[in-house]
């Protein structure tokens, strides 16, 4: 899988350069390229923003160094005739989901575009929409001062679930939001008492047929005080 991110701030980027991101690049699962998107400004201030349109506050991505960002990306794709997936953070997208991440973990190539300020001009989105598929997606309902933070989260997301990535696949199934819409169990390890706090004697006793109906009894409750939203929702829209 290739990923191209495009930036103000490449340095945001350079932990994808670390532990497990940088061992899957190494491994050659993916190819993580970071682009400065000022290398794509021609005055000399290297000027990416500019004044609402319609007036208001903060500044706005002119559009021109983005074109001409994603214009020298698309000329050169990981195989000839493959186009990429756009994925667009920001608060206003939809938001993004474990589902999601599996879903993009299947593409060959995903580009991000990082706004900061405002925001990116919409004609970007509405002109890489006639050329590839384009996703505005947000990662919750708070607000970064950029997408960088989040292209991280979702490259992360993503990169995880390549082929190969995961020493143990299992702890992908088992884990939530991974597919039972429910939030995981807590889980224990040794010492079997410390400070006073026990782990649950259950989990001691070799049943595993206890256990099991105990960790489910856990998520449960757990969902239901921290996420009833999943609850309530239909089977498979909250993983
Ligand atoms: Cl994807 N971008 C920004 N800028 N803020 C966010 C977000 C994304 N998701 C939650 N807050």
């Amino acid at each position: 899988m290739r990923i191209d991110v495009v930036t103000i701030f490449p340095d945001y980027l350079a932990p994808l350069g670390l532990s497990l991101p940088g061992k899957a690049q190494e491994r050659g699962l993916v190819d993580l390229r970071t682009h400065d998107l000022r290398e794509h400004t021609h005055d000399r201030h290297r000027t990416v923003d500019d004044t609402p349109s319609g007036g208001g506050a903060g500044m706005v991505m002119r559009p021109e160094p983005w074109g001409e960002a994603l214009d020298a990306i698309l000329a050169s794709p990981p195989e000839p005739a493959v186009r990429p997936r756009l994925i667009v953070p920001t608060p206003s997208g939809h938001p993004f989901r474990q589902a999601d991440a599996h879903r993009l973990a299947a593409e060959p190539w995903l580009v991000m575009a990082c706004g900061r300020y405002e925001g990116i001009d919409q004609r970007v989105v509405d002109w890489a929409a006639e050329r590839m598929p384009v996703e505005e997606i947000s990662l919750g309902d708070f607000v970064l001062n950029g997408g960088e933070v989040a292209a991280l989260a979702v490259i992360e997301a993503v990169i995880r679930l390549l082929p190969g990535f995961m020493g143990n696949p299992e702890s992908l199934a088992e884990e939530s939001h991974g597919g039972d819409g429910l939030l995981e169990y807590p889980v224990y390890t040794k010492p079997a008492s410390w400070r006073g706090h026990d782990v649950p004697d259950v989990l001691l006793s070799g049943d595993h047929g206890r256990i099991a109906a105990w960790r489910r009894e856990q998520a449960e409750r757990r969902t239901a005080e921290r996420r009833p939203d999943l609850l309530a929702d239909e089977p498979g829209s909250g993983d």
